[in-house]
């Protein structure tokens, strides 16, 4: 039988927001590493077996060496898994940050880099998660399109990182995720970013979360989610305000 899990799920987290390298406007870049580094935080007090982040964890592909070795000695040093996505900030493009760092040598993180897709699994927790590596966000990018079948006895997750449309057509949006894949997914929960504010986007049989950014939106406080996953039992997901 599956095992019960608990997972967190965090987006759009945009380090080095306003910081160009060198000594000018340092106060934001660490502005960015103190908000993150509070998330971290926050999740480990949750305990969960793993962690979501569902794309933008930088602002730009022109994000500084220094805070990209800096976030992945942040991210190996978390007491469980991390599984993720690249976001339209720091997609795959060209000479982009998981190009010129490779996340996955970080034992404990597993970044999916595959334009057309790709499942990563944590055997111990009987877990698949799929998703895609953006490298362009435009409209012929669809993040949730052709995800492949579920693997039966197990935990299945997808990560997607786009705009949510539902029912009419904006035919002319980026990265869009559709409502009906959502409801079609089979999925036990699809985690996703792009919007800064959370929005529970479930449908049907499955439920899904933009978890919303770290960094407060307009009078609201920050946020990420947890999930509770229990065989027999409807996914719980649980809001997290950082304040
Ligand atoms: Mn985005």
């Amino acid at each position: 039988m599956r095992p019960k899990i608990r997972l967190a799920h965090a987006s759009d987290i945009h380090l080095d927001t306003d910081y160009y390298g060198g000594e000018h406007r340092l106060d934001r870049r660490d502005r960015c590493r103190r908000v993150f580094r509070l998330l971290l935080d926050e999740v480990i007090a949750q305990t969960p077996d793993a962690l979501l982040i569902a794309g933008d964890l930088f602002d730009s592909n022109r994000a500084s060496d220094d805070t990209i070795l800096w976030a992945m000695e942040a991210l190996g040093g978390l007491p469980f898994p991390v599984l993720m996505i690249p976001g339209n900030h720091d997609c795959l493009e060209g000479n982009g940050i998981y190009r010129r760092h490779d996340f996955n040598r970080i034992a404990n993180v597993q970044m999916i880099m595959t334009a057309e897709g790709e499942t990563v699994e944590l055997p111990e927790l009987k877990l698949s998660a799929w998703g895609k590596g953006m490298v362009v966000h435009s409209p012929a990018f669809s993040p949730l399109a052709d995800m492949p079948p579920v693997r039966e006895g197990w935990w299945n997750l997808a990560l997607g990182h786009g705009i949510y449309v539902d029912g009419a057509h904006h035919s002319y949006r980026s990265s869009q995720i559709r409502s009906e894949q959502i409801g079609t997914s089979g999925r036990d929960y699809i985690a996703l970013g792009h919007h800064h504010g959370l929005q529970d986007v479930s449908d049907a049989e499955t439920a899904a979360c933009y978890s919303g950014s770290p960094e407060p939106v307009a009078d609201d406080a920050g946020t990420f989610v947890t999930v509770d996953l229990e065989h027999g039992v409807d996914t719980r997901v649980l809001i997290h305000r950082i304040d």
